[in-house]
């Protein structure tokens, strides 16, 4: 009887043990890690962009953002200021100039420095515009070149 008695009391702790043990283990578990990929896109957050050359096969020159992309479609909102960023890893020269094309007239509206081979560099561009702008680099304008989309999030 006595053994009888003290052998349940054991199995009522064993599983009283387990039980919370489970509790423990389904509750102790870590939300998932925030995705280290994702980045603050180019309009909100510090407003830096990163824009490097990049030489992407023999002579083939691009431009690339913090998360890869070719030539990458840029936004900006009106009337903010934006750093943007370049280094230069390849053996060429390369220089960022932003355009405007007002009924097929292509005019150069900001020009950043010369960013030497493995150097870097960056400047400041505030867009006084909303529509489409371009960019292309002033040495490989037809490898180097994308759209900046300037939007007014005022009105
Ligand atoms: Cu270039």
């Amino acid at each position: 009887m006595q053994a009888k008695f003290t052998f349940s009391v054991l199995l009522l702790i064993l599983g009283g043990l387990t039980l919370t043990f489970s509790f423990q283990l389904g509750t102790s578990q870590t939300p998932e890690e925030e995705n280290p990929n994702v980045v603050i896109s180019e309009a909100t957050g510090n407003n830096t962009i990163i824009l490097d050359p990049a030489e992407m096969g023999e002579e083939q020159y691009r431009w690339i953002n913090n998360i890869g992309e070719e030539n990458p479609a840029l936004n900006m909102t009106l009337n903010s200021t934006y750093t943007i960023k370049m280094d230069n890893p390849t053996d060429e020269e390369h220089e960022l100039i932003i355009t405007s094309d007002s009924d097929g007239n292509i005019n150069e509206i900001a020009k950043g420095p010369e960013i030497e081979p493995g150097e870097d560099g960056e400047f400041e561009f505030t867009a006084t515009q909303i529509g489409e702008l371009g960019y292309h680099c002033e040495y490989h304008p037809d490898q180097m070149n994308g759209t900046i989309t300037v939007t007014d999030f005022s009105s």
